[in-house]
């Protein structure tokens, strides 16, 4: 009885010790291979276009039967015949257990779109919208300064959110083992948010963002996530570390820029927008490499690609040899005609796009 059982660990000890006296290395994990991947394509120069619900809507279509669609349109794809490398996907509603996100996308769609995506070799990041947990109103509900403190350990909505971690845990951990760019807490250094740089202390917003990884890693077991740090810019170097939780939390440095024309011509906004992603794409540079991390413009976009030239002209110059890993755009709304940031086949500039999207240095899938 003994014997039988002690044999197989034997067996199995013998094993190891081979493998290891053969110089055999442990495989790599997945979030070690997708770093690399990361890492790889910003040492060749090389930017990853992404794009956020690519793969569950587009300008004026949706998916609709997701359990039996292929999942294979996207409005990048039928203009430049690519997916794009990078798709988003946003968390929003799955802390309340809602069957489908704020933007009304289910997350079995989102499950499977995603898995898809990775399969043929492309990345997948997650946002989150979540909503208020202390007033029951949206992600953007600003109408309270204590809802960060509310939650904290100690707080009195503090199980209500530790439940609500624990969907959006339960989520990704169903994605199986996989690598994912999870980007929680995202543009807090402005004040939209109930996370927003007015609606907590610096020390409040840090000890959120610690306590997300702390749950997420060490009591679900969850390692196989890039966590994204990503404030709105343009911001300093000293406000982009203002509110930094620490490089055990981070693995990726990120900021969200966009073009805002306003009443400004398109000239003078694109130049302005150039020079912001510019510059805080070359402080990002600096923090990744005294940090070790690699870094990415998380979210971009002109609303509405009023601009005839901007991919060229505007966005290209701005990213290429920058460094960054990847570049995403915002979505394009099904159900708003005016909200969307990539061109859609029969889109009157969709040439500009295809000419960025065959740049030697712009990776598409
Ligand atoms: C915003 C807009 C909203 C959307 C939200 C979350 O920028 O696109 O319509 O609900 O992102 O995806």
């Amino acid at each position: 009885m003994m014997r039988n059982s002690v044999l197989p660990l034997i067996l199995c000890a013998l094993l190891l010790a081979a493998c290891t006296a053969g110089g055999k290395k442990p495989a790599a994990s997945p979030k070690e291979v997708l770093s690399e991947r990361l890492a790889a394509y910003a040492a060749e120069g090389k930017v990853l276009y992404g794009h956020q619900d690519d793969l569950s809507y587009g300008h004026a279509w949706c998916v609709t039967d997701w359990e039996n669609d292929g999942l294979t349109r996207s409005d990048v794809r039928d203009v430049t015949g690519k997916y794009p490398a990078v798709v988003g996907f946003d968390l929003g509603g799955i802390e309340l257990g809602d069957s489908c996100n704020l933007d009304k996308v289910p997350f079995g769609l989102m499950r499977k779109a995603a898995l898809a995506h990775i399969g043929r070799g492309g990345i997948v990041t997650f946002s989150w919208h979540p909503r208020n947990p202390l007033t029951g109103g949206d992600a953007w509900d600003i109408s309270s300064d204590e809802v960060v403190y509310s939650i904290l350990e100690g707080g009195e909505k503090h199980e209500v959110f530790m439940e609500w971690l624990s969907r959006a845990a339960d989520f990704l951990a169903g994605l199986g083992d996989v690598s994912v760019v999870f980007r929680p807490w995202h543009e807090h250094m402005g004040s939209w948010f109930w996370w927003g740089w007015r609606l907590c202390s610096a020390n409040e917003y840090k000890a959120l963002f610690q306590l997300t990884h702390d749950y997420f890693v060490q009591e679900r077991g969850l390692t196989n996530l890039i966590w994204c740090f990503s404030p709105n810019g343009p911001i300093t170097r000293e406000d982009y570390l203002s509110r930094y939780p620490g490089d055990d939390y981070v693995d990726m440095l990120g900021t969200d820029i966009y073009e805002y024309p306003g009443s400004d011509p398109l000239d003078v906004a694109a130049a302005r927008y150039q020079g912001q992603v510019r510059e805080m794409l070359a402080t990002l540079k600096e923090l990744a490499a005294e940090r070790g991390k690699f870094f990415c413009l998380s979210e971009t976009g002109l609303e509405g690609l009023v601009d005839p030239h901007w991919w060229s002209d505007v966005l290209y110059p701005a990213v290429s040899g920058s460094g960054a890993s990847y570049v995403l755009t915002w979505r394009n709304a099904h159900d708003m005609p005016g909200h969307f940031y990539a061109p859609w086949k029969g889109f009157a500039h969709e040439e500009d796009f295809k000419q960025f999207s065959n740049k030697e240095d712009i990776v598409l899938l």
